[in-house]
């Protein structure tokens, strides 16, 4: 049988990705794996390995023996914490990639996912509608390692016929698993705020646009993409993808309507300078006509899952 296994399985998107999955293909099909041993939600509901996504020889000699055939690779650092840590955020990032993009050359492995981010655009980029194609300058470490990442995937494509898809994923909204460190996290903390004491202290400033999309859309765009033919992944770096753009002040406008007397204050620490960099609003037209993309939730469909679920 065909395992899939997916690298970085207990943060944000993987811990949903792992279930989803699970799923659809089967339990046993689906090995996770993380640096991490401390998610019992994944480790209790099928096969776990502790895996170090920089281990070159522990995670080939893996691959190679329990006859893994498709990788999602999540293992990264995120934007506000790459910040912290430039050397060590391009290290993972990069490292990580190039392990997995090796095994797929020497045909050990028959497909990739590899997630990149908004965070490839930068303060040049136009920051309405960003096009698929466009200035990509970024300013951060984090964007700057997805960028190289993107280039590196569309290379081996290129030059080796390595099949590696991706998705440049805007910031992402869950229930289930909490965000690992980025810039859009404010947007699952407040929710937590909204319930436990109806008050939020926000790190962006009110009018700070992001695109922003619900976890179910985000894990549905991956599973989509990575299940369409191929002749329909023709973009090779990777997909603008859209779901909601909106800002803190919007976000709390729709959880008024739910919660009224919930209060949000602003107040906007180093993470502000990476959100004015990146766009408002993504254009994911490619997306739609390549592999047939459609996002099912909008703001208050959003809002209201995520106050129902918490
Ligand atoms: P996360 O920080 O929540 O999870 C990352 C997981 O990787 C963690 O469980 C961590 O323990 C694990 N990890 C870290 N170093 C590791 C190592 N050396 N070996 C094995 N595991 C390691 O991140 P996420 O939000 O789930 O993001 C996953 C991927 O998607 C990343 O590449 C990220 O850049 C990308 N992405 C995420 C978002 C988002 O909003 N969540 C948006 C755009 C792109
Ligand atoms: C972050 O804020 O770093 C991530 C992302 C948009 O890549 N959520």
């Amino acid at each position: 049988m065909k395992k899939i296994l997916v690298l970085g399985a207990c943060g944000q998107i993987g811990t949903e990705l792992v279930l989803t999955l699970r799923q659809l293909k089967g339990e046993e099909s689906v090995i996770a794996a993380d640096l991490k041993n401390e998610c019992p939600e994944i480790i209790n509901n099928g096969p776990y390995i502790q895996l170090d996504a920089l281990d070159k020889q522990s995670i080939r000699t893996y691959i190679i023996d329990n006859n893994i055939k498709e990788v999602y690779l999540l293992a990264a650092l995120l934007s506000a914490t790459a910040e912290k840590n430039p050397e060590f955020a391009w290290k993972l990032n990069m490292e990580g990639l190039f392990i997995i993009l090796d095994l797929a050359k020497e045909k050990h492995i028959d497909k990739i996912f590899w997630p990149s981010s908004i965070a490839v655009f930068g303060p040049t980029t136009p920051m309405d509608q960003t096009p698929q194609h466009t200035i990509m300058e970024p300013t951060t470490v984090y964007g700057i390692s997805k960028q190289a990442g993107e280039r590196w995937c569309e290379y081996y494509n290129l030059k080796f016929g390595v099949d590696v898809r991706s998705i440049r994923y805007p910031g992402l909204i869950s229930y289930k698993s909490l965000p690992g460190g980025g810039t859009t996290d404010y947007a699952v903390d407040i929710f937590y705020k909204a319930k436990e004491n109806k008050k939020f202290n926000c790190f962006l400033k009110e009018d700070t646009a992001l695109p922003m999309m619900f976890m179910d859309d985000a894990i549905r765009a991956t599973i989509e993409l990575m299940d369409a033919p191929i002749e329909n992944v023709k973009i090779k770096s990777s997909y603008n993808l859209a779901g909601i753009s909106f800002t803190p002040a919007v976000l709390a406008k729709a959880i008024q309507k739910v919660i009224p007397d919930f209060e949000i204050e602003y107040h906007p620490d180093f993470r502000q300078a990476i959100a004015d960099s990146w766009p408002n609003s993504i254009d994911d037209s490619m997306s739609k006509k390549h592999w047939g993309w459609e996002p099912k939730f909008d703001l208050d469909g959003m809002v209201h899952v995520m106050l129902e679920n918490l």
